[in-house]
Order: C-alpha cells, then structure tokens, then sequence
C-alpha cells in the first residue's frame, strides 16, 4: 500500500447482501456477537481471503489488519509452515477419536515455552479452557466461590458471564440472562487493579474462595496493564487464603512475552488458561499447570472432563508449528517490537491533532482510548470517549485498517506487519484522527 486507500460505503455491497442474508438465518447474522459491527455501525466487512498482515473482503476491498482474528494470528495469515502443516495432517487424517503423535508434542512445546505448566489438556476452546480450570479449582479445594474482575472476560461459560468484557460489553450485557441467580451469586467481582477490592472479597467470604481468576494484562476492555505490585499482590492473597491463582492468558499468552504474563511479570500461576496462538489459526486451547492439581482431571483423577475434538489432529499440527516459529524464530518479539512503534507513532499523531487520547501497548497488543491516562481500570475506560471511537474506527476502516469494532477489545500486531505496513497505518491514523475530531 502505498497511500491511504478510499473504501467508499458502496464497495461493500457483497457485504451488504451477505450480511442481509446471515440475518434471516443466525441470531444478528453472526457466530460470535462482537464481530458484528453492532457499537460501530456499518456493514460488517465478509472477508473472502487473507494473507500475511491483510485482510480481502468479498467486495476486493484490502485491508491493513490489527484484529488478526482476534489475537491467534501471531504470525499473521497463511504463515507458509503452518498451513503446511494443516495440509499434510489433513491428508493422512483429520480427527482421529484416538490419541496422536501431535497431541505430545503440542504438550511438549507448551510446556517449554509456559513457566510453571507441569502438565496440560488440550481442549477445543478458550471457554472450554476456563470453565474446566474453574470445575478443577472448585474440586481440588472443595470451595465454590470465584472472584473475578469486572471488565474481564473469560469466555462464556456461565460462572464467568458476570460483569464481563469484550463482547458482554460491548452489547452492554455485561450480565447475561440465562444464568442461574444462585450461581452467579457464587461469583465476586473486584475491580482490576485495585488489591484492597480483592481483599475485601476475601474478608467476606473467609475460607469460600476456590480461585481467583484474572486476565493478567486485560484484553477484554481494552489493554490494561497491571499496576506494578498488583499480580504479585493477587499471588499472596491467594497463598494466604488458600485460593489457586488463575492467570487466563488465552489472549496474553505468547503476546506479552514469549512465556506470556508469568514470565514477563515473574509471578507464578497455579493454573493457567491458554488459547488462540497455540492453534496457530485452527481451533485449539488449553488449561494447565501445576502436576499435583491436573492430575486430578479423569481418566487420572475423577474431576471430568471431554471433548470430541479436545486435540484435534489437524489443530495439533497448526499449533506444532506456530509455537515452533514463537520459539524459533521471534514471532512474539518481532511483533512486540512493531506493536511500539505503531503505539510510538500513534501517541504522535494524537498530539498534532491536538486531541487527549491514550495509547495502552504490553507486547503485540494495543489500545487507543479517547482518555486522558492512565487508562487501567474500568471507570478509566468508561471515561472516554465512545462517539470519537466510533468515528476514528470509521475513518480508519474507510482508509483500510481494520480495527477492533469495538472500545472494549484489544488490537493486535503480527510478525507479518512490515514497517511499510506501520508507516501507512500511521499516515492512516493522522488522516482519520483529524476527521474524528472534526466530526467528518
Ligand atoms: P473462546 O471461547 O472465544 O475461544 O475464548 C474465550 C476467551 C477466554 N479468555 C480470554 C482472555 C479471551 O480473550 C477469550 C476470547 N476472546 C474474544 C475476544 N475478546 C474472542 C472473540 C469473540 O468472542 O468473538
């Protein structure tokens, strides 16, 4: 790309008639909320194809992409060894029922690449990944309660749809119906960031807490950054309470570090949720951790657990190899390296268009908030600015970037994205910064 590519509304008109379609036949003519364009407005883009840092819609319209399916792309689309990979396995077998050589050494480069991971279940989604970790804290301490944090989200699992992020927010059901009153009831929220709301819940509730669990850097309402002594903090909480620390790093893992948020903040987790990267693309995550407590999960121990797919064979094989370019070739740090020269340069181009905004950058994922910082908690987030966004995410995607749909997610860079990519999302950003402030 070269200059700041013009997509009109009229280009989208495949989109357009795709989306009426998808309409009459799935709930809000998607298979997951965020994704349809509900707190930006507009025509939610149907791709067609992808490669390296783009995305291709079915209109021909390309895109600079910083969702990168929502954090998995780490190495961008079609990385050439994993779909490889992806199509070798699928010639000698798609699923088997039975175990396969990708499953161990899956387990194998999770293990060396998570620090304190002793043993790992490969499951086929990060809801999956959350909801086994909290069944296995429940019964390896023989408590029911949980806390979590308002605005983080741990995929949709009942016990984890209360005061939750991403998509929760973002259609302002941050508490869905459908969940039992007695079993949200079992979970307490604190406030991210905040290690005397976190002891308050445990004061409450004396010898009742099974976990506590965290996004370690939030995603799911933007980036946040933990405040320095605030993981630790949360760690000795858990060890004087009696409670397993959980660390969800489905979206963190090998994007704030190599070795994810235990390594980059040198706090140790219990339990640990993994997802996205680790699939390379395909359908794939992960709970783990400590051997004395997974060894409870059947057929070792008798906290149940299952799944179809838990293991796929041709999701084993995409994950063998994207973990084998995180560890091989600097996928994570590359990406990170990207990740702040474009928040760099974004700062930047905030303050030429005179405007008060924050960019929140921990590795390769981002956020701008249209507040004044620091952003790192829920009512810092509910400061700013939603219309601005709104009009920002429009004039972005008109000039071909394509951005989270919402305030409430995080962005993400890939090791594809080249520093041609960076500059032209730049000069993107300046132009669409403007046209924000200027209610164009
Ligand atoms: P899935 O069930 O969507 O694979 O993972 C749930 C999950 C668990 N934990 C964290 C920290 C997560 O970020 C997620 C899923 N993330 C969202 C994006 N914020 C997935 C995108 C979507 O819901 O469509």
């Amino acid at each position: 790309m070269t200059d700041t590519g013009n997509i009109a509304a009229s280009a989208v008109q495949k989109s357009a008639e795709l989306f009426r379609r998808a309409c009459t036949l799935m709930p809000g003519g998607v298979n997951s909320p965020v994704r349809a364009f509900k707190s930006v407005g507009g025509t939610p883009r149907f791709m067609d194809h992808a490669e390296g840092p783009y995305l291709f819609d079915v209109d021909g319209n390309r895109y600079l992409d910083y969702v990168l399916a929502w954090g998995p792309l780490l190495l961008g689309h079609g990385a050439p060894t994993v779909v490889r990979a992806v199509q070798e396995q699928a010639g000698r077998g798609m699923v088997f029922g039975a175990p396969c050589a990708g499953e161990v050494e899956l387990a194998e480069a999770i293990l060396r690449l998570v620090p304190n991971m002793e043993r790992v279940r490969l499951v086929s989604s990060g809801t999956e990944a959350t909801m086994s970790a909290l069944r296995l804290a429940r019964a390896a301490t023989g408590r029911d309660l949980l806390i979590k944090f308002d605005g983080c989200y741990h995929g949709h699992a009942d016990s984890f749809l209360v005061k939750a992020g991403s998509g929760a927010a973002t259609l302002d059901l941050p508490d869905s119906p459908g969940v039992p009153a007695a079993l949200a009831a079992m979970t307490r929220v604190a406030r991210y960031n905040d290690l005397d709301s976190v002891r308050a819940v445990f004061k409450a509730h004396p010898g009742k807490i099974a976990a506590l669990f965290v996004e370690p850097v939030v995603g799911n309402y933007g980036v946040l950054p933990p405040r320095p002594g605030f993981l630790q903090g949360l760690r000795e909480l858990c060890d004087a309470e009696g409670a397993l620390l959980c660390f969800d790093e489905v979206m963190t893992g090998f994007r704030v570090a190599r070795g994810g948020a235990q390594a980059r903040y040198g706090v140790r987790a219990d339990l640990v949720t993994l997802g996205k990267v680790i699939g390379g693309g395909m359908p794939i995550a992960a709970y783990g951790g400590r051997a004395d407590l997974m060894e409870r999960i059947a057929p070792a121990g008798p906290v149940y657990q299952a799944g179809t797919n838990s293991g796929n064979p041709v999701s084993c094989a995409a994950g063998i190899a994207a973990l084998h370019e995180v560890e091989t070739s600097g996928a994570s740090e590359r990406a990170e390296a990207s990740a702040a020269r474009l928040a760099e340069g974004l700062r930047k181009a905030v303050a030429t268009a005179g405007l008060t905004a924050t960019v929140n950058q921990v590795g390769s994922m981002w956020s701008l908030f249209f507040a004044p910082g620091p952003v790192d908690d829920m009512e810092s987030v509910l400061r700013a600015d939603r219309a601005m966004f709104v009009r920002f995410h429009a004039a972005m995607l008109a000039r071909g970037i394509y951005l989270p749909p919402s305030p409430f997610e995080s962005a993400f860079l890939s090791s594809a994205h080249t520093d041609a990519d960076i500059d032209f999302t730049l000069r993107a950003a300046a132009e669409s910064l403007a046209a924000a402030r200027d209610g164009r």
